[in-house]
């Protein structure tokens, strides 16, 4: 109807065009001459934003308002959403006019989508996993909230100098940011630090004060999430530290201007910056105080709504599901405590009653270095009266164990929540734990070895708290919108439905595995996408990729558990062979790797070195003549990984069996088309079990194998000794052949896995280079790998993070979603 012709919510073409141009000159100031892409993009988002309002406010309504609604509220330190202007234009199922409108103004909606600089407020898989969660929650109806922390700076942006990483400042919010609504008028203050002390309350009864040594205000940035379809919206709610007062007029009017606004300054770093080391966690007291202030944030905002809607407080379970990404935001289980039991005087018992109803754990990792822990000093100096009440936590806790296993005083030490070695420390998984009514690991191997190793004695305690959820990918972003060729030719097979309800429809693909036509397509759209990454690569690299090669790739955080050196390893090994038999038939194999190291991580940041040394020769010897490339792609993250995945054939998974809890790039290409080249580990195991073991390159150990030759005394001199060669590429590296002749760079890497090797790459050596010949031997049988190809999407049904968030509801949460 023209006549209502509405610029906020016009979903035609031309309306689409008014609104662009309407913002360009109302918003931006400026018209399209004299624009600039900044500009574009800005008008652009906000028009998109425009049309997400309608769901956004009844989104908060249906939170706000609703007596008898269970929502979830996840809490998490990282959400990696990525770059939003594309996927919101996907949800709301708007490309076309778009694009349309944006043609008439001399504009092109794909380059104006690729421009956007995305937040990085993850490390990697524990926070692109939140993301992935908040658009399944939206898009099948689960009310939602997503809790986490406004970082000003995100994760460093990684450039490479001479073969090294050297990290960058990340100021992602320079250009502002246009998804996000400020929401002052619900900000909270956050205590850090102070004492504690009693005193009797009006009805005679003993209570606790926490007399906190400063306030800090948190600030909420509300993010919408909107669910595909566009009528179903959530919010990302993101806390940011200012100071309370703006500065000190005390100090102020007395002339000393810095100490005015140093109090500023030192309430505004809790929001600072993300940490970016994922897995061996550090101590750091700025850490806690960002946990601490984002969880009670979080928790005050919730009670809010409880009181909003004039529940009474025992029953605050029935209105929030609260769940714990890791144990980062573990300590809301004792800041809960306190507010019932210190705030709302609620005796001991109901609160804690309400407390473990509400609270689920998931646990993400099953390395020992990872589990926080907390110098008992440390946690007491900033939050005395979190400590007092972990303590009593934990006195009644460990009552009920001696009940349990009366004389067991090595069980109660294992399971206390304080660790009395020294320096005593505070165990957050084991708060996290005892404070849940339900603990999950992220993938079925993952979860079995948490109940039989890091967790046996919880699980032999409280069995029915375990339970598994492996992880999910939204078929949204890592499909539909990165893979717009595969995905149109999926749509012309099996209709569209498949993108809302991957798990159920895109194994209908199956049927045209062996169709000579579709397997044809089917390649062209994967030299295609190929052909765009090698652009991509000759203009940011100078690397030549030849698309016709077969793409093997490895992108993920750097660490040696990752064991990215397996791969170059491998990689030499080729070369070697190559050298050896310049004549000998080599069909084109392009090894690409990406991926960040945690900035001072000694071994990961030589390892990135090494492939790069190894690149550079192995690229610039004319006996290979192009026909064995290697190449760094820099600065991996969520926009990097949307181009990488759709061009990959081999998708490298082969951390140690026992370290990976789950992966999720696995996921991320295969539902893309590449075959993987894996070990047992995290959710390959499933990933194999479901596209069928003739379709996955399995090699390596098994976890109980790994045991097994550990505990035998594993000692990896005798692979290098015995396997010519594994052992002529470890002395390639240390003779220099890749550094100049240099031969201290990378005698660290070299003696590491000659006299340690933890992560047991020398063990898996061979099975990795047995495999490698399947592999190829494969791949030059075309019709065959297509077949495996097509095979690995229609059979990967299952990891669609919509599979995983209904399992949440059902097993874990008790919610049932609105929509599908
Ligand atoms: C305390 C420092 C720290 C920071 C982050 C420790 C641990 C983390 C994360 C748990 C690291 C992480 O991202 N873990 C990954 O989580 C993914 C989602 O479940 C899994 O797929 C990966 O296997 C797991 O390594």
């Amino acid at each position: 109807n023209k006549s209502c012709h509405n610029v906020r919510t016009d979903c035609t073409a031309p309306g689409l065009r008014q609104a662009v141009l309407d913002n360009l000159y109302y918003v931006s100031g400026n018209t399209p001459v004299t624009a600039s892409a900044q500009d574009w993009y800005d008008a652009v988002a906000y028009c998109v934003r425009d049309r997400m309002l309608k769901a956004w406010n009844e989104g908060i309504e249906r939170i706000t308002k609703a007596l008898d609604l269970r929502a979830v509220a996840y809490l998490s330190a990282e959400f990696l959403i990525g770059p939003q202007l594309g996927s919101n234009v996907l949800a709301l199922g708007i490309a076309e006019p778009l694009r349309e409108a944006l043609a008439t103004l001399g504009q092109d909606l794909d380059a104006i989508v690729d421009g956007e600089h995305e937040p990085g407020l993850g490390n990697g898989g524990l926070g692109r996993l939140a993301a992935c969660y908040m658009d399944s929650m939206a898009t099948l109806g689960v009310p939602a909230i997503g809790y986490g922390i406004h970082y000003e700076f995100g994760m460093f942006t990684q450039t490479i100098r001479d073969g090294w990483q050297v990290e960058m400042a990340d100021k992602w919010l320079r250009q502002g940011f246009p998804w996000e609504i400020v929401q002052h008028e619900f900000a909270v203050e956050v205590g850090l630090g102070g004492s504690t002390e009693t005193f009797l309350d009006a009805g005679g009864r003993l209570r606790v004060r926490w007399n906190p040594e400063k306030r800090i205000l948190a600030v909420p940035h509300d993010i919408p999430v909107i669910g595909y379809g566009g009528t179903f919206c959530n919010v990302l709610r993101l806390w940011s530290a200012e100071a309370v007062d703006a500065f000190d007029f005390g100090s102020f009017s007395s002339g000393d201007y810095g100490k005015a606004v140093e109090e500023k300054i030192l309430s505004e770093t809790i929001s600072k910056v993300l940490y970016p080391n994922d897995e061996p966690y550090q101590g750091k007291v700025l850490r806690l105080g960002q946990q601490y202030f984002f969880v009670s944030a979080s928790l005050r905002d919730m009670l809010r709504v409880q009181q909003m809607l004039g529940k009474p407080l025992d029953t605050f379970h029935t209105t929030f599901a609260i769940q714990l990404n890791d144990t980062h935001p573990a300590v809301a289980v004792a800041e809960l405590m306190r507010l019932l039991v210190d705030g709302h005087g609620m005796e001991w018992e109901r609160a804690w009653a309400v407390t473990t109803k509400c609270f689920s754990y998931t646990n993400h990792t099953l390395l020992p270095e990872a589990l926080e822990k907390w110098p008992v000093e440390l946690f007491g100096g900033l939050l005395p009266r979190h400590l007092e009440i972990i303590y009593e936590i934990n006195r009644r806790f460990l009552e009920e164990v001696r009940a349990a296993y009366p004389g067991d005083e090595g069980l109660a030490a294992r399971l206390s929540l304080i660790d009395e070695a020294s320096p005593r420390s505070v165990r957050m998984a084991h708060l996290a734990v005892v404070g849940s009514h339900a603990v999950n690991g992220v993938a079925a191997l993952h979860t079995e070895l948490l109940k039989t190793h890091v967790m046996q004695d919880f699980a032999a305690l409280t069995p029915q708290k375990f339970c598994n959820v492996t992880n999910g990918v939204t078929p949204r972003r890592f499909l539909a919108l990165c893979n717009p060729r595969l995905a149109a030719c999926i749509t012309s097979r099996i209709g569209p439905a498949w993108i809302n309800r991957f798990e159920e429809e895109i194994g209908k693909l199956e049927a045209f595995a062996d169709d000579p036509g579709f397997q044809a397509q089917w390649r062209g759209i994967k030299r295609e996408n190929k052909a765009a990454l090698s652009a991509l690569a000759e203009k940011h690299l100078g690397v030549a990729l030849n698309p016709d090669a077969v793409f093997d790739v490895q992108v993920k955080r750097v660490h040696e558990y990752k064991r990215q050196h397996l791969n170059i390893l491998r990689v030499i090994a080729l070369y070697s062979a190559i050298k050896r038999d310049p004549g000998a038939e080599f069909s084109p194999l392009a090894v690409l790797f990406g991926g960040k190291a945690a900035p001072g991580y000694f071994m990961a940041k030589r390892v990135i070195k090494l492939i790069h040394n190894v690149a550079q020769v192995i690229n610039g010897d004319p006996d290979v003549g192009g026909r064995l490339t290697v190449a760094y792609i820099p600065n991996f993250n969520v926009r990097v990984g949307q181009v990488v995945y759709p061009a990959a054939d081999i998708s490298q998974q082969i951390s140690l069996a026992g370290k990976e809890a789950s992966g999720t790039g696995n996921m991320k290409f295969g539902i893309n088309g590449a075959v993987t080249m894996g070990t047992l580990d995290g959710a390959n195991v499933e990933m194999r079990q479901c596209v069928g073991e003739e379709n996955f390159f399995l090699f390596g150990l098994t976890a109980p194998e790994v045991v097994e030759v550990k505990r035998n005394g594993y000692d990896p001199r005798a692979y290098a000794a015995t396997d010519p060669v594994l052992g002529q590429a470890l002395d390639m590296i240390a003779s220099g052949a890749f550094s100049a002749g240099d031969r201290e760079i990378f005698r660290p890497i070299v003696d590491n896995l000659l006299y340690q090797d933890e992560y047991m790459v020398l063990a898996d050596f061979a099975s990795y280079m047995h495999c490698q010949a399947l592999v190829m031997e494969a791949c030059r049988d075309t019709a065959r790998f297509t077949r495996m190809s097509i095979l690995n999407v229609a059979r990967l049904g299952k990891f669609s993070s919509d599979r995983s968030i209904r399992d949440y509801c059902r097993d874990i949460w008790n919610i049932t979603p609105e929509l599908g």
